[in-house]
């Protein structure tokens, strides 16, 4: 069990209201089986007599974990650096749909063996090099590998790291990272900057979907039964982070894309 944050209890007085925050992360197999994250809610608003407690409770599909606040603000300081390198290298490209040929709000980059590029004529794949410099795209970052080894659970490295930017109005539809071909190794997402809205469902469009806020430095993990959930980014929180000058948020995520013993590393 991980304790995430306890955010300051203020006891109950009589008459005055109080407030306190427990979130409780990663508590293990509840009911039949789901992951949990608990957020717990209390408030105290007539007389000593007359508590009122309510309780809510996120209970995020198996396999979906949400570690908040899992990268400290210097580590995060380092990766928006080795980012700001990695686009010099190979610069933000406008991803666009199969067939449609329509832009995606996102602007993308990646690192690592290999990047994951689309557009009009060829659609979503996997490639060796940026699409617009036929340049290799440049290595993952030593703090994302580090990353991915304490939570894959995956004992090979990642091969790609997508990298996506979003503006204010950026947004991503709901969808599955299934272009790989080694579901196994988990997806790894890191966010960097403004808050966003995060909405997770089950691996298929049906049985609803589960939405909260991603903030800059948290940490999730797509994995075992959640490898394919559904999931996207319905809005971006502007000026909640002033961790990119400039604001919007970045969001890495880490790739396994072949079976280990297709060749590569
Ligand atoms: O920005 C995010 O948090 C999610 C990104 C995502 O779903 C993806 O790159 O497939």
């Amino acid at each position: 069990m991980e304790l995430i944050f306890i955010r300051q209890p203020h006891f109950a007085k009589p008459g005055r209201e109080f407030t306190a925050h427990l979130g409780i992360c990663n508590c293990g197999e509840i009911g039949d089986g789901f992951r949990v994250a608990v957020f717990f809610r209390w408030w105290h608003l007539a007389g000593p007599n007359h508590l009122k407690v309510r309780q809510s409770m996120l209970v995020l599909p198996k396999g979906v974990r949400h570690m908040p606040a899992y990268l400290s603000r210097p580590v995060q300081e380092a990766l928006v650096e080795a980012v700001r390198g990695i686009v010099q290298q190979a610069p933000l490209f406008v991803p666009a749909m199969p067939r449609t040929g329509k832009e995606m709000s996102v602007r993308m980059t990646n690192c690592g063996p290999l990047g994951w590029v689309t557009d009009k004529e060829r659609g979503y794949r996997y490639q060796p090099t940026h699409p617009l410099t036929g340049e290799p795209w440049p290595p993952i970052p030593d703090g994302l590998l580090d990353l991915w080894r304490q939570v894959s659970g995956y004992p090979n490295p990642p091969q790609a790291c997508l990298i996506n930017f979003y503006t204010a109005e950026a947004k991503m539809g709901l969808h599955q990272d299934r272009d790989e071909a080694d579901f196994s190794a988990p997806v790894v997402s890191v966010s960097l900057g403004d808050d966003c809205l995060f909405r997770v469902g089950h691996t298929t469009r049906e049985g609803g979907t589960k939405s909260f806020k991603l903030k800059s430095g948290d940490v999730v993990v797509l994995g075992g039964e959640g490898r394919l959930a559904f999931h996207g980014v319905d809005r971006i929180y502007p000026s909640t982070s002033a961790l990119l000058k400039n604001g919007g948020r970045i969001n890495l995520t880490l790739r396994r894309v072949t079976q280990p013993d297709e060749g590569s590393a």
